[in-house]
């Protein structure tokens, strides 16, 4: 498994040299600077890997080539945003990376409603907490209907928790909901984020998913041409927010858009923290049932509670199975050896704690500050390490 860093580009506050110290050995990044929904210049794509490879490191995976949200309505622009989408997938694979990682979730990418919350240890986690989440969603956005989309304990608890909650308190809560965390395409106002929602709740489930078909159908036969896999990423939070349809949560989910258009082009984004935050989803069985299909891997992990909150934890902690889930993709990668496949199964540390110096520091990305993902490769290279050696000895 290659081990790889996300890194938002030259103005991340972790640099290219950091990562080399790392120990990664490729890189996961996109062209931010590049407007959602036009075509990615090959000029472009080469300049930024001129740039990784001067560090002697490996351009693995884009991610993301994110998708306009025309495409997801398959309204208004969407066969120009499709055509440039073609046009970006010829130019990554013309530039020689292989890899590219998109979502298809409506209106938000990924979403929590705590940046900073604090750990025991007094480290900072990521967090979603539904209760917060239900007293942005019904007393703050106010959205129609929203009311009948959470149970009455949860709704009472919901207003408890917006009445306590100070001016500051609110604003922040909004700001982590809808303002965009890092990678991801939207940011939005209370009015816009209002017909946004209602756009994708009048499409429905099915509606969505035959939109998601339809872009596969479209660009999947380029990306194969081109020598790209795309790997498409789950819903996160893996569940409906806002009332809003959600295509990419379970693996009959993954089982319904791998089926629709078979190809080595169309595959998985195994993220152990997003599908890991259903104790539905089994993360091993998932490993073992898509194998060949999964193209990126982010291993990540998450502590569930019973309403559908979670928050990030220590990526040898919480609910996931972190040491079977590597086994199942080693074994992957051993079939592929054996079945001729050159391609091996990258992986990153997903998010990391904040802390040391890097608590109250400008400018870091929320989940992606050094030391907190230093420590989750560290220990994930130690997993990694171990089952290998246990391995090879077996074989001797
Ligand atoms: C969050 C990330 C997501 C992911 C996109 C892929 O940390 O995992 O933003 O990059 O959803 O398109």
């Amino acid at each position: 498994m290659q081990e790889t860093w996300r890194w938002f580009g030259p103005d991340d506050t972790v640099s290219l040299q950091n990562i080399v110290q790392a120990g990664a050995s490729g890189v996961v990044t996109s062209l931010h600077h590049i407007p959602t929904g036009e075509a990615w210049p090959l000029a472009e794509l080469q300049k930024r890997k001129a740039e990784i490879e001067a560090q002697g490191l490996e351009w693995s995976v884009v991610e993301s080539i994110p998708l306009h949200n025309d495409i997801k309505t398959r309204s208004g622009d969407y066969q120009r945003h499709i055509d440039n989408y073609k046009e970006s997938l010829r130019n990554v694979g013309a530039a020689g990376v292989a890899v590219v990682c998109y979502n298809f979730m409506p209106v938000l990418d990924w979403t929590r409603t705590s940046l900073d919350y604090e750990l025991p240890n007094a480290s900072r986690a990521l967090r979603f907490e539904m209760t917060d989440f239900a007293a942005y969603d019904v007393y703050m956005l106010e959205r129609a209907g929203a009311g009948e989309d959470y149970d009455p304990d949860l709704l009472a608890s919901a207003r408890q928790r917006f009445e306590a909650m100070s001016e500051g308190e609110r604003k922040l809560l909004e700001q982590n909901i809808i303002a965009g965390l890092p990678g991801g395409e939207g940011a939005y106002d209370r009015e816009s984020i209002r017909a946004a929602i209602a756009e994708f709740i009048e499409l429905g489930t099915e509606g969505l998913r035959a939109h998601l078909f339809a872009f596969l159908e479209a660009v999947i036969p380029v990306a194969e041409a081109a020598g790209v896999r795309m790997c498409i990423h789950p819903d996160d939070p893996p569940f409906s927010l806002f009332g809003l349809p959600r295509v990419v949560s379970t693996a009959a989910d993954a089982h319904a858009l791998l089926d629709a258009v078979p190809s080595p082009s169309n595959g998985l984004t195994l993220c152990a923290g997003s599908y890991g935050a259903r104790g539905d989803n089994d993360l091993t069985a998932m490993a073992r049932e898509f194998g060949p299909a999964i193209h990126f891997v982010h291993l990540r992990n998450v502590k569930r509670e019973p309403d559908g909150s979670f928050f990030e934890a220590e990526h040898l902690a919480g609910d996931n199975d972190m040491v079977g889930l590597i086994e199942a993709l080693l074994d992957e990668e051993t079939r592929r050896r054996a079945e001729g496949r050159s391609d091996m199964i990258p992986m990153r540390p997903d998010h990391g704690h904040l802390l040391g110096d890097e608590i109250g520091k400008a400018g870091v990305n929320p989940g992606y500050s050094f030391a907190g993902r230093l420590k989750g490769l560290a220990e994930l290279r130690g997993v990694l390490h171990t089952l290998e050696t246990l391995r090879r000895r077996d074989q001797e």
